[in-house]
């Protein structure tokens, strides 16, 4: 059976892989960590250890102790604020990543990365982005999510560690909020509908952006780690997406249920000139063809399930 160590399981994603992982392998093999003292389901479900990724002893110490063969890495400083706080961006996303990648090679576990459409820059085709192509990201997200694409490929070729990865789009979830995020503007308005049926957009009308809802990212986290390694032409990291929006269309889905609803903008210029740096559409044929990457929520779905969701909620 599995032995799964998660970092940064508080966060938007984390939170929720923790819950999938848990059902699937049974709670007590999954381990959560987070650098917060976390209370709450995440705690109570099962074993849960306070980690700082940049404390090596820790990270050792708890792979030994619960005898860990896979490690889904999440522990990192999202876009807007590594451009607030580029220095913490790169330590977290790369000393981080490195602690990880030498804790999986010298006690053979296997590493999930995340990384993103973030990895892309303006030099990069914006329509069908392809899965191998130019990456001159302008954020330092972005050259931590290339250099961490290149590392983790890196260990793999140099001391075989299985190491796996894919370009997260924007996430869309109902659980926990993203702490950060240039695409957050997209989990924020099903808030600001559901509780104030008026939202004000930081993005402009027209800024298009691959997204994805939460359970198809989880889905594609664990059907990546399950997939046969002798299909895999690529590693790190696989362009995946489920939908590409903009403000206005998510907006007009959204009075499809709340006919009230009011959207106006107010862009946030560091977040409009990330956005404008990421593709409009990755082609993400590669995901399909090597693991079976196939979504199933779409613009539509998603609205429904996020907007009953959160209106139950309320
Ligand atoms: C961010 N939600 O906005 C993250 C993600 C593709 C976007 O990497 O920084």
């Amino acid at each position: 059976m599995k032995k799964i160590l998660i970092t940064g399981s508080g966060g938007q994603i984390g939170s929720e892989l923790t819950g999938e992982l848990r059902s699937r392998y049974g709670a007590a093999n999954v381990i959560a960590t987070d650098k917060r003292s976390l209370t709450g389901p995440l705690v109570e479900s099962g074993p849960y250890e306070m980690l700082d990724v940049l404390d090596t002893k820790m990270l050792g110490d708890l792979i030994r102790k619960y005898k860990i063969d896979t490690i889904y890495h999440l522990a990192a400083i999202l876009s807007a604020v590594g451009e607030e706080k580029p220095q913490l961006a790169w330590n977290i996303g790369i000393n981080g990543l490195y602690n990880v990648l030498e804790a999986a090679r010298e006690h053979h576990c296997a590493v999930f990365f995340p990384s993103s459409i973030g990895a892309f820059g303006l030099t990069t085709p914006r329509n069908n982005t392809p899965q191998d192509t130019i990456q001159r990201p302008v954020t330092m997200y972005g050259v931590t999510k290339v250099t961490g694409e290149l590392l983790c490929d890196y260990y793999h070729i140099r001391f075989g560690v299985d190491t796996r990865g894919v370009r997260f789009p924007g996430i869309i979830s109902s659980l926990t909020k993203p702490g950060g995020g240039t695409t957050d503007y997209a989990v924020e308005i099903y808030y600001a509908a559901v509780q104030e049926q008026q939202y004000t957009c930081p993005l402009p009308a027209g800024t298009f952006l691959d997204m994805m809802y939460m359970p198809d990212a989880i889905h594609a986290a664990i059907q990546l780690m399950e997939a046969d390694p002798s299909k895999l032409k690529h590693r790190n990291s696989f362009n995946i997406t489920a939908m590409s929006f903009d403000p206005e269309m998510i907006a007009a889905e959204i009075r499809k249920h709340i006919p009230d609803f009011k959207m106006d903008y107010r862009p946030d210029p560091v977040k409009v000139a990330i956005a404008n740096s990421w593709p409009d559409r990755m082609d993400d044929s590669a995901a399909r063809t090597e693991w079976g990457w196939d979504p199933e929520y779409d613009l539509e779905r998603m609205t429904e399930e996020m907007l009953s969701t959160l209106q139950v909620r309320e």
